[in-house]
């Protein structure tokens, strides 16, 4: 069977394929285990989850069980997300496809431990090292290894940073104190449902050693404007985007120009969205709406059920991220869950919500040189 040039299969369609959803359990942490709540999840056969739930009234108890293309028990290392989750997206972008990974779930579950990690106290472990280390790192680290030892002619290998906070985006990797606010998202005319960021930084790394000072800049920045604006991390999300260009010659003597794309989405906390997509009473009263959070619930909501109208255009988090839901990028989604009693509700919505995204299919396609 030959494989078209579009990636797609012999009779040039591209090939369908689902959303990946995988799922990854938090340990009980000590403030959980100090208030006597305990673990009502457990992951089996590395796929099922199951959540213990009290019935009310004489103490009853019922099991909700959800499967899932993966999931991680409170166990699992950084390195087992990294290999299991991206290294095989990493294949793919190296291959010229676009790919994203979001992470989503409720504040403190391990969204930002996941996909940035941390470093770890001891100072004499190098980021490069660091078992702490999250996606973003260790898949910068592994772009330069396998590029350095394959054979490419050229490649070239850009990062941009930005953050979405009340539909506003500011740049993380931009020039200046405090990150620059970008105004304005337009079309890509080369890629239909892609847009392009006016004035967005896209910071060329040359090698392994320039990584981190990069990473620790956009962190700084990130810090900055929270402090500036008064802002709630909780409410923000944040996108790495890493854009890499291949350059090779084939046995027939031609150029070949490969792009690929990884966007790496850690989402605003989810804790103000309820089971059924709308947002709680509570938050709205206090006016913490997430415009960017509900849309991305009504954009997937159109998709599973294939209504004849996706709202991508009513927030920046879904124009700009719109080829990732419904079109032609490979998606992850990796929903982060407590496992602590007092965590239930939002762990079962969590799981609800991510189980439902495995209805969506995109047609992934390399991009055209
Ligand atoms: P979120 O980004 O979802 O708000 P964080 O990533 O900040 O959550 O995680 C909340 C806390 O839980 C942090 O102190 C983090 O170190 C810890 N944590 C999260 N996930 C894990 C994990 N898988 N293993 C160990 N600690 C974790
Ligand atoms: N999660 C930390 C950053 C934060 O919230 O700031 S951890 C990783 C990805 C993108 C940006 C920063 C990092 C991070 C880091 C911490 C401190 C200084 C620079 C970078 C990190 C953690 C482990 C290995 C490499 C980078």
């Amino acid at each position: 069977r030959q494989k078209s040039a579009s990636g797609g299969s012999s009779n040039g369609a591209p090939r369908e394929s689902h959303i990946q959803v995988m799922v990854r359990v938090r340990p009980l942490n000590q403030s959980e285990k100090s208030k006597g709540s305990h673990s009502i999840v457990d992951v089996k056969n590395n796929k099922e989850v199951s959540v213990s739930t009290k019935e009310p009234g004489f103490g009853g108890h019922s099991t909700k069980k959800f499967s899932f293309d993966r999931a991680f028990n409170p166990n699992s290392k950084q390195v087992d997300v990294y290999k299991e989750v991206v290294m095989p997206l990493l294949d793919e972008v190296l291959e010229g496809y676009n790919c994203t990974v979001f992470a989503y779930g409720q504040t403190g579950s391990g969204k930002t431990y996941t996909m940035e990690g941390e470093r770890s106290p001891d100072p004499s472990i190098a980021w490069d090292k660091d078992p702490l280390a999250g996606v973003i790192p260790r898949t910068l680290h592994q772009i330069f290894d396998k590029l350095s030892g394959q054979a490419v002619d050229e490649f070239s290998v850009k990062v941009s940073f930005i953050e979405l906070y009340n539909e506003e985006l500011f740049d993380l990797l931009g020039p200046g104190e405090t990150p620059p606010k970008l105004t304005s998202l337009y079309e890509d005319t080369s890629r239909k449902g892609s847009v392009v960021i006016k004035n967005l930084e896209e910071v060329r790394v040359h090698n392994k050693d320039e990584v981190y000072s990069i990473l620790e800049q956009g962190s700084a920045k990130r810090q900055t404007a929270a402090t500036l604006m008064n802002a709630h991390s909780s409410r923000s999300h944040s996108v790495f985007m890493i854009t890499v260009h291949i350059k090779e010659t084939n046995m027939d003597g031609e150029e070949l120009l490969k792009i690929g794309k990884l966007n790496l989405v850690d989402l605003a906390g989810s804790e103000n969205i309820g089971r059924s997509g709308a947002v709680n009473q509570r938050a709205r009263e206090a006016g913490n709406i997430n415009q960017s959070l509900l849309t991305l619930g009504r954009v997937i909501t159109a998709l599973v059920e294939h209504a004849p109208h996706v709202p991508y255009r009513e927030s920046k988090l879904t124009r700009l991220l719109q080829d990732s839901l419904g079109g032609r990028t490979k998606t992850s989604i990796i929903a982060t869950i407590s496992p602590a009693s007092s965590n239930v509700e939002e762990t079962l919505s969590t799981l609800d919500y991510a189980h439902r995204a495995k209805n969506i299919t995109n047609r992934p396609e390399v991009n055209q040189k």
